[in-house]
């Protein structure tokens, strides 16, 4: 009897350990017509999982004040990212050439629209870039970085 229940002990733990761990831990930023996030500075572990939300707050037209957020790959120049995507509205000013160099990202999005991303923060410690891709937003400041330690 008893190593029936130290048996269904541990089923629980097998079923209920890694749920809680694989949880993700939940950002949520805003931008604003100031051309800032709200969040300028994550830090995270390595290989953790993050939920990064982010919602537009503007009181001007999409086609004028957009934001998304776009994680960049370590060695990506962010204003070299940003310049080549200018030529590149139709795919949220992202170079489709680039998009290799994007860890994580989420949609373009207008006044009051909300879209999140669920990804594996890499396992190598240092610096990530992000940045908003709308014309000039990220040459204005609006930009952030992940940091890994
Ligand atoms: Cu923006």
């Amino acid at each position: 009897m008893k190593a029936k229940s130290i048996i269904l002990q541990l089923l629980v733990l097998i079923l209920i350990v890694p749920a809680a761990y694989s949880q993700p831990r939940e950002i949520y930023i805003e931008g604003h017509d100031q051309l800032r996030y709200t969040v300028e500075t994550i830090k995270a572990k390595p290989g953790e999982t993050l939920k990064i939300t982010l919602k537009t707050v503007s009181a001007m037209d999409k086609s004028q004040m957009s934001h998304n957020w776009v994680l960049l790959k370590q060695g990506t120049d962010p204003m070299n990212f940003v310049t080549k995507g200018l030529q590149h509205p139709k795919s949220e000013y992202i170079d489709p050439a680039l998009t290799d160099k994007i860890i994580a990202k989420t949609d373009m999005l207008g006044d009051g629209e909300t879209d999140s991303v669920t990804f594996k923060v890499p396992d190598k410690k240092g610096e990530y870039q992000y940045v908003c891709t709308f014309r000039a937003h990220f040459q204005a400041g609006m930009k952030g970085k992940l940091i890994v330690e």
